[in-house]
């Protein structure tokens, strides 16, 4: 599918969606106003595109009509959360209507019953959190956006975060969907339920289908509680190579599920603190691990953490620092959720990357990732959620290099990095997505059979192609 299959919107266009969510809801022909949804966080300029226009529903109903009047009208048309993504899932490739959903944005129902809460797919993702803490629950997903992210697009790419290794990523959580189809139908999978196999899962088809099978208008998840105790422990490595050796034996040798391993390299730690005007403990190592521990007692936690410690000690880490207060530990985790804002100001161009490895492989993978960056003559800082093997290098332009040698160059980088990790038996997105940033690649880790068969699924939910077209799939 291409630009030349679909239609333009034209004034009348507008008029027909302006009479569904009402004209302060509509921007169209106002390049100005129309320009910020034409990218998402993702650096480079070269993914973003302009959309003609711009609808912000308010309701499951009104979506539904506009998919059906786009489906007539042959407009391509893609769903929006806060534009946090980082591989321009939400980008309109084709142009035509992208659907903002920030209106939506009620938390619906909090079911403690059922343990479980009911929203709109624009509620920003902590303010659930804010909204469950007086209960002792949380939603555990937590995508390092948390603080500006909305529920609906986690669900779309199915957001992975800093609590995985314990926690797993979004789907996990979602346990009911209604959505709107390229159509205008709406759809209800799964429920309140803990358990349901009726029919095939579509449930978890929708979730990570990057807003290319199905507009999300409402998400029941299922909830946690609030662990008693937590601790978040700093390890000072002498250098990368060393704190990532450490981190395949955390689990094993100390025999304690942690809820994070994330990883720092020094330009990382240096950037993200000098962005916040921020310091943390041993902030100048070489490079650091990042755990978190929870446990049900002081005497747990102090086992658990000096378990995990101790093994990071023999590993080699230079000390651990212990952090049990919540402002310390709030403190070391808000410099790490910040690290990707912070290279991006340092260096604004720049490719942010997610690749994920077998856990094992993860040593294999940096000493890659290290020859690779010397051989290219490039920096590619790293940091990201080793205890999952998600990593994100992230290729930075050297001053140097004219447009024409980054063009050329970064896309030979990436495809080394992405052959690098699929011959570790890894692959190219972990986290972020395909979106249009990758599409070209996704042969790299799927056959063509696997790639036909998506393509066929796509087809079923969408066959005009209307559906945030220009995604996942090599043009
Ligand atoms: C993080 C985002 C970039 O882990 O995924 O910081
Ligand atoms: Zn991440």
């Amino acid at each position: 599918m291409g630009a030349s299959s679909y239609n333009k919107v034209q004034a009348s266009d507008a008029a027909a969606i302006e009479a569904i969510v009402g004209p302060r809801n509509v921007i169209f022909s106002d390049s100005e106003r129309l320009e910020p949804f034409s990218h998402d966080e993702t650096a480079e300029k070269r993914y973003a595109s302009m959309p003609e226009l711009v609808a912000r529903p308010a309701s499951t109903a009104e979506i539904s009509k506009i998919m059906a009047y786009a489906s007539s009208r042959k407009i391509p048309v893609t769903p929006r959360g806060a534009g946090s993504g980082l591989s321009g899932g939400c980008v309109p490739v084709f142009g035509g209507i992208v659907l903002l959903v920030d209106r939506m944005n009620a938390i619906l129902e909090v079911d403690l019953e059922n343990l479980m809460v009911v929203a709109q797919p624009g509620v920003v993702t902590n303010a659930i959190n804010e909204a469950l803490k007086k209960h002792g629950l949380w939603f555990a997903g937590y995508p390092m956006s948390l603080e500006t992210c909305f529920l609906g697009g986690n669900v779309a790419e199915n957001a992975g975060g800093g609590k995985a290794v314990k926690y797993g990523v979004t789907s996990r959580y979602v346990v009911g969907l209604e959505a709107v189809l390229a159509s205008g139908e709406v759809i209800r999978l799964g429920g309140k339920l803990r358990k349901d196999v009726t029919g095939y899962d579509l449930l978890h088809l929708l979730v990570g289908s990057e807003g290319t099978l199905a507009v999300i208008t409402e998400v029941t998840l299922s909830l946690m509680p609030i662990p008693r105790k937590k601790a978040v422990l700093l390890a000072p490595f002498a250098g990368p190579a060393e704190a990532i050796a450490a981190v395949p034996r955390i689990i094993r040798e100390a025999r304690i599920v942690p809820t994070s391993i994330e990883y720092m390299d020094r330009a990382s730690i240096l950037a993200s603190c000098g962005y916040l005007n921020e310091s943390i403990p041993y902030g100048e190592a070489g490079a650091m691990l990042l755990l978190e521990v929870e446990a049900e007692s002081g005497d747990e936690l102090f086992a658990n953490y000096s378990a995990i410690g101790g093994v990071c000690e023999a590993a080699g880490a230079q000390r651990v620092y212990v952090a049990d207060n919540r402002t310390t530990m709030e403190r070391i985790w808000n410099v790490r959720r910040n690290i990707a804002e912070a290279l991006k100001v340092r260096s604004p161009r720049q490719s942010i990357e997610d690749v994920v490895v077998p856990t094992a492989a993860i040593p294999a993978f940096m000493e890659g990732l290290f020859a690779l960056a010397g051989e290219e003559e490039v920096e590619i800082p790293c940091y990201g959620h080793a205890g999952d093997g998600n990593l994100h290098a992230t290729v930075v332009k050297p001053l140097a290099w004219s447009e024409e040698d980054w063009d050329e160059r970064l896309h030979r980088i990436l495809e080394r990095l992405y052959r690098l990790t699929d011959s570790l038996g890894g692959r190219i997105s972990g986290e972020h997505g395909i979106g249009n940033k990758r599409k070209e690649f996704i042969g790299i880790n799927l056959d063509a059979a696997t790639i036909a068969l998506m393509r066929g699924i796509k087809g079923v939910f969408d066959p005009a192609g209307i559906l945030n077209p220009g995604k996942i799939f090599p043009d």
